[in-house]
């Protein structure tokens, strides 16, 4: 892993439905992450803001009907791009990229850019799927379709802009399933993505399932991107998130997944999504965003 990192901000919410998750990046960063990130040690930049709409300018349908029911397409092109652009940037100067949402959107430009030249895995922390396509999702919005988005399933198939250009679902690792809609189910079953849900953590153990999440997102990859949806935690750890689903990761179940993300030195870039300050307790959620960015980086205790 680089030993600088560069924050990049990505303020959306219309991804989400919901008001609120564009003050994320703002939250995370009032919670103190590049001190924390400074304190253990990494060189850190703040490269500030990518430019994101206001969703009530916009028309949510300027699109249809050629991409089903996907909301705000045409902001998301816009804005993943340009996060796009800036994590291979940060990536060519050797810094790690660590995006802050906004909604999960967000993660199309993310791995975009991380894959822009290299091979690279994908660990998705989520009680979601994010699987689903304009065609199977039931409330159109984006935030429940990146990762279909990033590997060109149904109608996202040849979408430039969206697809991922070196990620493969072979190296591609869904982590703490339970809450996932039929059709996406079904269109993550049909591929070679690796998918574990909430039972199987309870079966075998965080550990393990996340060692065996590194290996998929490791194998002939130069390095992985993790995107941590901050309600893949149980909403008692993290309240601020747009949908929160029980049966959540505990507090130290997620420092564990990600010490091991740290430990694997494979981590090319990382992000945080869907924390929702409005729905927040005491910034709670965008503090547990900074404490985990912290363990992914690195952190020792000794
Ligand atoms: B998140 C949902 F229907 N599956 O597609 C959808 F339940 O980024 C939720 O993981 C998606 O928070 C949640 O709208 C997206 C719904
Ligand atoms: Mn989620
Ligand atoms: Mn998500
Ligand atoms: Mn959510």
């Amino acid at each position: 892993m680089n030993q600088a990192v560069r924050i990049i901000g990505a303020p959306t919410d219309y991804g989400a439905n919901r008001r609120g998750v564009d003050m994320g990046p703002s939250a995370i960063r009032y919670a103190g992450l590049a001190d924390e990130l400074e304190e253990i040690g990494l060189r850190v930049t703040d490269a500030g803001d990518v430019l994101a709409p206001r969703a009530e300018e916009r028309d949510p349908d300027a699109r249809e009907p050629s991409v089903g029911t996907a909301k705000f397409l045409r902001e998301t092109e816009d804005v993943t791009g340009q996060l796009a652009d800036e994590v291979a940037d940060a990536l060519t100067q050797e810094e790690t990229p660590v995006a802050l949402g906004g909604d999960h959107s967000i993660a199309i430009g993310s791995l975009s850019g991380s894959a822009r030249d290299a091979e690279i895995g994908a660990i998705w922390f989520d009680a979601h799927g994010d699987f689903n396509t304009p065609t199977t999702s039931p409330s159109g919005n984006v935030h429940g379709m990146p990762l279909a988005a990033a590997l060109g399933i149904g109608e996202f198939d040849g979408v430039e802009w969206c697809n991922a250009p070196n990620l493969r679902e072979g190296n591609v690792a869904i982590v703490g399933l339970r809450s996932v809609d039929d059709a996406e189910a079904r269109a993550i079953r049909d591929s070679d993505v690796t998918a574990f849900t909430m039972s199987d953590i309870d079966d075998e153990g965080i550990t393990e399932i996340v060692e065996d999440a590194v290996s998929v997102a490791s194998a002939g990859t130069e390095g992985f991107h993790v995107s941590l949806d901050l309600d893949w935690l149980d909403p008692k750890e993290a309240p601020g998130v747009g949908t929160p689903v029980r049966g959540g990761v505990t507090y130290r179940e997620a420092h564990s997944a990600l010490e091991i993300v740290a430990e694997s030195e494979a981590l090319r870039s990382l992000e945080m999504v869907e924390v929702n300050p409005i729905l927040d307790e005491h910034n709670e959620t965008a503090n547990l965003a900074v404490e985990l960015a912290a363990s992914a980086l690195g952190q020792r205790i000794l």
